[in-house]
């Protein structure tokens, strides 16, 4: 069977032997093996019993990316009291549909809704699907985001009916918060706004011999861990090497500007889609050895590659849509 489903799994595979696995917690994929080889690398300290993040494979960073923001305006009051990296990746998805199941590709989509608990911390409507497809040589994540808040172009004459109803309506009826919005300031306040980010641990044999290709130079980073704290510098260029702990955020690449990780003669190219962010990150034993779910010189086991949208917030007005695609492939391929 080319989906199988555990009580906390779902694996997918191909006739040829390539395979995935996803857990319902996060909807993280832990597995992914292509080529013969296990590509994604997941601490065998990792929590797998949905008491913490995974700690490895692909969780989901949703709707923050990194530690809340600081100097939130009203519209981030509820983003600036999560915790680091947002709720997707530790509340359990539900396997909506298999989306495709044939010999040379397995599609399965998740979803994730408020829960009243989500609700409680984070009061805005959210619809969140998230796709992951295997092919022979690829394995692609797509996250969709949707702003479910009723829309009057959206829902058009319905939308007038319920407006016509409503006002008709006493306060103490409709309460004082109609559902529709009544105008742009109310508008804005239907509005959802995000980061989103796949933090990818890809497996590699030996992290110090890696070399991260296509990162142009000119790109500004984040430096999340130099020497006088997160400071915005300019790439210099040239292959990204993990001579030193490395925690830094790309911003602004370009649409075709894949990033490729290079480990020895196998290579692994890192395409996105709408994703315009990339995040690398390798503690070394310097940081490493201070994360709890870290395996022992788990650090030398692989490197973090994140493609994400983070620099900014994303902002969808009611009724929109928003996809993000991380593409993972191997050599091979066409
Ligand atoms: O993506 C890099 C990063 O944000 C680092 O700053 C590091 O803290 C890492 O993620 C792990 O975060 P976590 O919350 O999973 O321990």
């Amino acid at each position: 069977m080319p989906v199988n489903k555990t009580s906390r799994t779902v694996q997918i595979s191909l006739p040829t032997g390539e395979s995935a696995e996803i857990y319902y917690y996060g909807a993280t994929v832990t597995s992914w093996i292509a080529g013969g080889k296990e590509r994604l690398f997941v601490s065998s300290k990792a929590a797998l019993d949905g008491s913490k993040p995974i700690r490895g494979g692909i969780p989901i960073c949703w709707p923050i990316f990194g530690p809340p923001p600081k100097e939130a305006d009203e519209s981030l009051q509820y983003h600036a009291k999560l915790s680091q990296h947002g709720f997707a990746r530790n509340h359990n998805w539900t396997l909506q549909h298999v989306v495709m199941d044939r010999p040379e590709g397995v599609s399965v989509r998740f979803v994730l809704d408020p829960t009243p608990e989500i609700v409680s911390i984070f009061p805005h409507p959210f619809h969140l699907t998230y796709v992951v497809t295997l092919t022979k040589h690829e394995l692609c994540t797509d996250i969709h985001v949707v702003n479910p808040s009723p829309t009057k172009s959206l829902t058009g004459a319905v939308s007038a009916a319920v407006d016509a109803v409503t006002s008709a309506l006493p306060a103490s009826v409709t309460g004082s918060e109609s559902k529709v919005p009544q105008s742009v300031d109310d508008a804005a306040q239907h509005e959802l706004k995000f980061q989103a980010l796949f933090h990818t641990y890809l497996a590699v044999d030996d992290a110090s011999k890696v070399k991260i290709k296509g990162l142009k130079q000119g790109l500004t980073y984040l430096d999340k861990v130099g020497p006088e704290g997160w400071t915005e510098r300019t790439w210099e260029g040239g292959d990204l090497v993990i001579d030193k702990q490395v925690d830094r955020v790309y911003y602004g690449l370009g649409k075709n500007e894949d990033v490729v990780l290079e480990d020895g003669p196998e290579k692994l190219t890192v395409h996105r889609v709408a994703l315009t962010d990339v995040t690398t990150w390798n503690p070394t034993a310097e940081a490493g050895a201070g994360i709890a779910d870290m395996e022992p010189n788990g650090w030398d086991k692989y490197v973090c590659i994140e493609p994400g949208y983070v620099k900014n917030w994303k902002t969808l007005a009611p009724g929109e849509e928003w996809i993000g695609q991380q593409v993972l492939k191997i050599a091979g391929g066409p």
